[in-house]
């Protein structure tokens, strides 16, 4: 078999997502995902002039060879647009593999070793009432463990606290980007943060009891010092998992953090490499990887980074926000299905459009996501829809603090 088609479609059904389809001489096809939410056309850019070229006339069996040779080959290693790049090609490689198999792709990674996998949903509340009731839609829509984000006092727009359509459980895209020629600035108070987010905990376990898995995201705002009383604050509430509680670029400074609190981390959402986790992993600084199959090279490197992570008993989380497009999702649920140290799996539906575009075999039920059982990563993308959906810039919020001082978003 041989490439002889290598297309990047840029379309943006409410959100934009950068796809490569690979077409083989046999008539099968591939996609993979290589969204990079606010540098979507880098992305394409990449995949468009220095990827697809190299791929027509490979032999699409050859995965490994492939993802090495664009890895080694580009000598600019690593780095977000990069990696997405080479994470469509491999993603779109699997795809074909399973197709040309006649199995998912989970069945070619070893076989499932668990009937679905724990999904959690994002609920968020400007007041306690608001949250409650966005806790309360989650439960009803099957969800099993629950993000927990929420309003400040004195700061006006806070991470994860988005558009009405999230509280309201309407199906939305946005979050957190928004469309426009600039992102929008937003403002930031670590000190009014740390004071509340315990208090919002307190409530949250008042209401709901002690069994409901709780998670929050810090979204790499703290440093360490007032990450680890972040911590050691939120263990009695008993957290699933404190994410990226501060830029883990950094990977020292989690020694800090891990030495003043029990609370379990979770981290990497943003990084594209192993060496990006080494020393947090070796060192058993973290409990669970945040790595998504889209941002991190795709299907192969993950499954690698799981193995490595296994020997110290870390879990995955992999990061599944609507910037990463169904082709992606897809190909983090089949790693999740076959490896033994699956955690839980971030879960935030796409718009109905977004699904109109990308048909998925995945299904969600009770609190468990499921591939399915198509053969490939089970996403069909329809090409004509998506054409009639043009990209349009779109970028993340900005956030200074109350000084103007540019911050972390
Ligand atoms: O803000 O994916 O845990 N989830 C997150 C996400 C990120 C976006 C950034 O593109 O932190 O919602
Ligand atoms: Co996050």
């Amino acid at each position: 078999m041989k490439v002889i088609g290598a297309d990047v479609v840029v379309t943006s059904p409410t959100r934009n997502f950068v796809t490569l389809k690979l077409t083989t001489d046999e008539g099968l096809t591939g996609l993979g995902d290589a969204t990079l939410n606010g540098r979507e056309l880098a992305a394409a850019a990449y995949l468009r002039e220095h990827v697809a070229p190299l791929l027509v006339g490979r032999d699409p069996g050859r995965i490994e060879d492939t993802w090495q040779y664009l890895y080694r080959g580009a000598y600019w290693r690593r780095g977000p647009v990069t990696m997405a790049a080479i994470a469509a090609v491999d993603m779109a490689l699997w795809d074909i593999k399973g197709k040309a198999a006649g199995m998912p792709v989970y069945q070619l990674l070893g076989g499932a070793s668990r009937d679905g996998l724990l999904a959690y949903g994002h609920a968020s509340g400007m007041s306690f009432e608001s949250l409650d009731e966005s806790i309360h839609m989650h439960l009803e829509r099957g969800y099993r463990a629950i993000r927990v984000q929420s309003a400040i006092p004195g700061v006006r727009a806070v991470y994860g606290v988005a558009a009405q359509a999230q509280a309201t459980g309407e199906r939305y895209d946005y979050e957190p980007a928004g469309r426009g020629a600039a992102p929008v600035e937003e403002d930031w108070d670590t000190a009014a943060y740390l004071r509340h987010i315990p208090k919002v905990f307190e409530h949250v376990r008042q209401q709901f009891g002690a069994e409901l898995p709780l998670l929050h995201d810090g979204h790499h705002r703290l440093r360490p010092i007032e990450a680890a009383k972040l911590g050691r604050s939120l263990e009695p509430y008993d957290l699933f998992w404190l994410e990226d509680c501060t830029p883990a670029e950094s990977q020292q400074a989690l020694r800090l953090v891990r030495r003043h609190t029990v609370t379990p981390l979770a981290i990497g959402e943003v990084f594209n490499a192993v060496w990006d986790f080494q020393q947090l992993i070796s060192e058993q600084l973290i409990d669970y990887v945040r790595a998504a199959a889209t941002h991190f090279g795709g299907i192969t490197p993950l499954r690698k980074l799981m193995d490595y992570a296994a020997q110290y008993q870390i879990r995955s989380g992999f990061h599944g926000p609507t910037d990463v497009s169904p082709v992606g999702l897809a190909a983090q649920l089949h790693v999740g299905l076959a490896i033994h140290n699956f955690g839980i799996q971030e879960y935030m539906p796409h718009s109905d459009l977004t699904d109109e575009v990308f048909r998925q075999s995945m299904r969600f039920a009770g609190g468990y996501l499921h591939p399915g059982e198509t053969p490939g990563l089970g996403v069909e993308l329809d090409e004509q829809l998506a054409a009639r959906l043009p990209y349009k810039p779109a970028y993340l919020p900005v956030s200074r603090l109350h000084d103007g001082t540019m911050h972390d978003w």
